[in-house]
């Protein structure tokens, strides 16, 4: 399954973020490092789902279908906060690089409200400044991937001096933290490090090869949290124009957790990630409650259209991840596997995978089998190299048959 960690400063909003989209009840407040040990919990990454254009009921198995969208479940994982020299040892910082690294990809959780001071304490709105902040954390992570680096320098030498790779000596040593070779390799060559000897490769190049790398390694995209409140708008047109070169998503978390919150208690209708909901009964509402609907719907989805975390989850999936989705059928004319249910799941295949890959994330005994798979669209036979595109319908047809 997927892993998305939420990384960021303390006091972002990364536990609410998580609660809002798993509905789960970690502790929330606003001092800091208030998340201690990470939490891990099953959020969805949600698209249009392929049963209206066959006009069928389908009957989904391994993820959930509501309104025509498809639930697909992913790992998210909330991770403590850090914080400026988190690396040696600040904050809770110690084993964040362990877990982080467990991601496919990454949320960078900022303050765009700019209510925390340097310290990571609460300060008045519009004093904290989250483009100093999201530099920070970043420079964190590198410290992370360069103490290891160099921390692991004689063993590093002693291989390659023995004739190992290069490419393969490094990524032995970050191999821990889902690093792969083509990570390494791009990271080299990105620095025109590839033909330089390991050893004439001084502090500088290291660090400026750990930018690399960690870029290439863990996708990130920004999210400019707390964007409800009225410092945020100048900062993340700020962060915009600052990080151009990456995806950054508006977002209160705080309004989704009212709205799901809401929604589960039965007092509004609303799908994760909508542009709107509905009030089921004004008169089950309290002052409070209607005021802060009225809030949300005017001022976060009607500047926004959306409260931006569901939406930061599927840019993840599908944009940054370059998710498509493919649907395995077993029977062909009904669309259903062997049981008769109708278009029962849906797999996450990364852009470029092919029937093969799909073969082999089902079960290796299909695999084993491979013979050719069927576009359901069309009746046309593919090959097993045949590369998946998004919403295929997919039957697999294999010697073995799948236990
Ligand atoms: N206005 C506003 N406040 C928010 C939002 N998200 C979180 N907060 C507040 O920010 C404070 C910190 O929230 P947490 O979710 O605990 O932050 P965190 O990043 O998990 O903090 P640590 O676990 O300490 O690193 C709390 O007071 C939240 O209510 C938001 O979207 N808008
Ligand atoms: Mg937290």
């Amino acid at each position: 399954m997927i892993k998305i960690g939420l990384i960021g400063k303390t006091n972002t909003g990364k536990t609410t973020f998580f609660n809002s989209a798993t509905l789960a009840a970690a502790d929330i407040s606003n001092y800091p490092f208030t998340t201690k040990q990470p939490n891990i919990g099953n959020a969805s990454a949600i698209t249009l789902c392929v049963h209206k254009e066959f006009n069928v009921n389908d009957s989904p198995k391994n993820s959930r279908c509501i309104d025509g969208w498809r639930f697909i479940p992913v790992d998210l994982v909330d991770l403590p906060g850090l914080i400026k020299g988190a690396w040696e040892g600040k904050g809770l910082g110690n084993q964040f690089l362990s877990v982080a690294a467990q991601s496919d990809a990454l949320l960078h959780i900022v303050d765009a409200s700019g209510s925390i001071d340097a310290s990571g304490k609460i300060a008045e709105a519009g004093t904290g400044d989250p483009i100093a902040d999201i530099a920070d954390i970043e420079e964190e992570l590198v410290m992370w991937y360069l103490k290891l680096l160099e921390g692991n320098r004689d063993k590093i030498s002693r291989a390659v001096n023995s004739g190992i790779d290069i490419v393969y000596a490094i990524t032995d040593i970050f191999r821990g933290i889902g690093v792969r070779e083509q990570d390494v390799r791009l990271a080299l060559q990105y620095n025109g490090l590839v033909d330089v000897k390991f050893d004439d490769i001084d502090f500088q190049n290291s660090k400026d090869f750990c930018w690399s790398l960690r870029d290439i390694s863990k996708p990130t995209l920004i999210v400019a949290n707390k964007i409800d409140l009225p410092s945020a708008a100048e900062n993340f047109r700020r962060l915009r124009e600052q990080y151009k070169d990456m995806i950054v998503v508006p977002s209160s978390a705080d309004a989704e957790l009212t709205l799901r919150r809401a929604e589960s208690r039965g007092l509004i209708q609303y799908l994760a990630g909508d542009e709107r909901f509905e009030i089921k009964d004004q008169t089950g509402l309290n002052d409070k409650q209607r005021w802060a609907l009225n809030f949300i719907r005017k001022d976060i989805l009607g500047e926004y259209m959306r409260t931006g975390v569901q939406f930061a989850i599927n840019v993840a999936v599908f944009k940054l991840l370059r998710m498509n989705t493919v649907y395995p059928v077993a029977d062909a004319s009904k669309l259903s596997d062997k049981y008769g249910n109708i278009l029962p799941d849906v797999y996450l295949m990364k852009s470029g995978s092919t029937v093969g890959d799909l073969a082999r994330d089902i079960h290796s005994d299909l695999a084993k089998g491979l013979l050719y798979a069927i576009d359901i669209r069309d009746g046309l036979r593919l090959p097993t190299n045949y590369q998946l595109k998004d919403r295929d319908i997919i039957s697999i047809v294999s010697a073995r048959k799948k236990k």
